[in-house]
């Protein structure tokens, strides 16, 4: 999968790009990303990148001019896929979305700073908006790189056989059970007694029933549609009577 990064501030990715999984994905070309400096795109002498809002108000505006001009070069140099605006207005990102985007020949990203991008600008070149959630960040670097980081986990050889994409939160639409290592004993704290014993049965109903137990506390909305059987059906109503 080939990626660009359209940012005022390229470098944030450097280490990001070469640590752990993602740095071995790039190292044996599953995963192609390249980070770009929109300001050598500037028409301006000094190569601004940002002026004054139109209507007033604090803060700056980026131009329309460079991100238009690097979105076009990006697209003649073969870089296909849509073109991503990482927005807090934007649709809030789905475990689904970042599968169907891992399908995709690539992506083009564009990072906002300061208060967002000209609207020109996302009318003539971006294709979809998209947000992490309900929170601000102060540009949109963090933002592409956690979009960055889900959809490349879904590129055929990225994960090792160590990880999967399978036994995970959402995959069955439940939050993750409690995970333990060794030590059995930390700090007078003992690991639950079924995960020693060598039972694969037992361990995967008490897996099972403490993901049903946390998603019911943190999560209750997510039980109205992740897959239950009867047995979890059962355990949960024993949740319910242990409250009353
Ligand atoms: C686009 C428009 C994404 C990008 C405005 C980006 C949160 C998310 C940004 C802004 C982001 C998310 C610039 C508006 C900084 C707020 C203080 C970059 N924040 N910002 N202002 N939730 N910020 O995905």
């Amino acid at each position: 999968m080939k990626i660009a990064v359209l940012s005022l501030f390229p470098e944030m990715f450097d280490s990001f790009l070469s640590a752990s999984i993602l740095g071995r994905a790039r190292a044996e070309g599953l995963l192609d990303v390249r980070p770009v400096d929109i300001r050598p795109y500037s028409d301006k002498k000094h190569k601004n990148t940002d002026d004054y809002p139109f209507g007033g108000g604090a803060g700056m505006v980026m131009m329309a001019q460079p991100i238009v001009d690097a979105v076009r070069d990006l697209r003649a140099q073969g870089y296909a896929g849509p073109c991503i605006y990482l927005s807090p207005r934007g649709a809030p990102l789905t475990q689904k979305k970042v599968v169907a985007l891992s399908a995709q020949e690539g992506m083009i990203l564009l990072c906002g700073h300061y208060e967002g991008v000209d609207q020109r600008a996302i009318d003539l070149v971006v294709d979809e908006e998209i947000s992490l959630g309900d929170f601000v960040l102060t540009g949109g670097e963090v933002a592409a790189m956690a979009l960055i980081d889900a959809v490349a986990r879904y590129v055929p050889g990225v994960l090792g056989s160590g990880e999967s994409t399978e036994e995970e939160s959402f995959s069955d639409g439940l939050l993750e059970y409690p995970q333990y290592t060794r030590p059995r004993e930390f700090r007078g704290r003992e690991v639950p007694e079924v995960l020693l014993n060598g039972n694969h049965a037992l361990i995967g109903r008490w897996r099972r029933e403490q993901a049903l137990r946390l998603t019911r506390e943190r999560r209750p909305e997510l039980l109205e549609t992740a897959p239950l059987d009867k047995k979890d059906r059962a355990f949960l109503k024993t949740l319910e009577e242990k409250e009353e």
